[in-house]
């Protein structure tokens, strides 16, 4: 751990990456402030780990409530070192002629403007306290295209782009900024979201191989905040090691056809 106890807000922290972070960093005694819609999840994990978990019910959608984030923290949570941007979904994987329109608001909103206005109401703190890191949960998907992943994986683009920004605009504030970047990842409820609830289908998604777990990307995140303070990690993307890249694809005219 850091020299002095430190503060964590970790978005996205009821399932998934979000409470294996959670979890990793009230272990190493860190205050942690774990966010998201299901405050029972929230409740259950301040149970099992303590009081300097802090439960917060936060819709990263709804600017209001992240605008009365920081008003809203016990003093005690008030000065958050590290921003854990880690809410986020996929919905679909419908090529981009058919796609919801819905879901692609969705996912904007919340992975992009969700991010955007987390980022914003905590980092002017940060800036003045010369003492601060955000932590962007991107993915490879924000680096390489496949079928289906029209707006999700440009969501995650985002992710990247807004980080090296960022870090244009911070240079000389000490505050650093880090994309975490994984690839294939099963025991979290991402694909379950991604298919409308459908276990099935998402058990697929994960059949036959052996997935990152949200253990290895809380491992990863713990290690870019653990850095010494004049160390800033750009990027750091990461895949299981059965995942790797396909070549272009060709559409081909068969014989005969126009
Ligand atoms: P999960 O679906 O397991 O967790 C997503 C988390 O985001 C939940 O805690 C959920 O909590 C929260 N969340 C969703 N919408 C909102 C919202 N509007 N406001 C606040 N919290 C919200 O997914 P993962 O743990 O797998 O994914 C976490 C992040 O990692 C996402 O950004 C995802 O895109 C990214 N990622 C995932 C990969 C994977 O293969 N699993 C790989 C690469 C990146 P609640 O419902 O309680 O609000
Ligand atoms: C999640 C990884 O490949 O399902 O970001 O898009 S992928």
């Amino acid at each position: 751990m850091t020299s002095t106890p430190s503060t964590i807000l970790v978005t996205g922290a009821s399932v998934g990456f979000g409470a294996a972070i959670v979890r990793t960093f009230a272990k190493d005694g860190w205050r942690v402030i774990a966010a998201s819609r299901r405050l029972e999840n929230l409740n259950a994990l301040r149970d099992e780990l303590g009081a300097n978990v802090l439960p917060y019910a936060l819709d990263v959608t709804d600017p209001v409530a992240v605008d009365g984030l920081l008003s809203a923290l016990p003093k005690d949570f008030a000065q958050v070192d590290v921003l854990v941007n880690n809410a986020g979904l996929a919905l679909g994987l419908e090529p981009a002629h058919r796609a919801s329109l819905e879901d692609w608001d969705r996912m904007i909103a919340t992975n992009i403007s969700g991010l955007v206005h987390c980022t914003r109401a905590l980092l002017p703190g940060m800036v003045e306290r010369k003492r601060g890191h955000l932590i962007n949960i991107g993915s490879v998907a924000g680096e390489f295209p496949y079928p289906g992943g029209n707006v999700y994986g440009a969501t995650k683009a985002f992710v990247h782009q807004f980080g090296l920004n960022l870090r244009a605009d911070l240079l000389g504030t000490g505050v650093r900024v880090t994309d975490v970047a994984p690839g294939l990842s099963g025991n979290t409820e991402f694909s379950k979201v991604r298919f409308g609830g459908d276990e099935a289908k998402a058990a697929k998604v994960y059949e036959g191989t052996q997935p990152l777990q949200p253990e290895d990307i809380a491992d990863a995140v713990h290690w870019v905040a653990t850095r010494p303070p004049h160390v800033n990690i750009n990027a750091l993307q990461m895949m299981p090691t059965v995942q790797a890249f396909s070549p272009f694809a060709v559409a081909r005219e068969t014989k005969g056809s126009a």
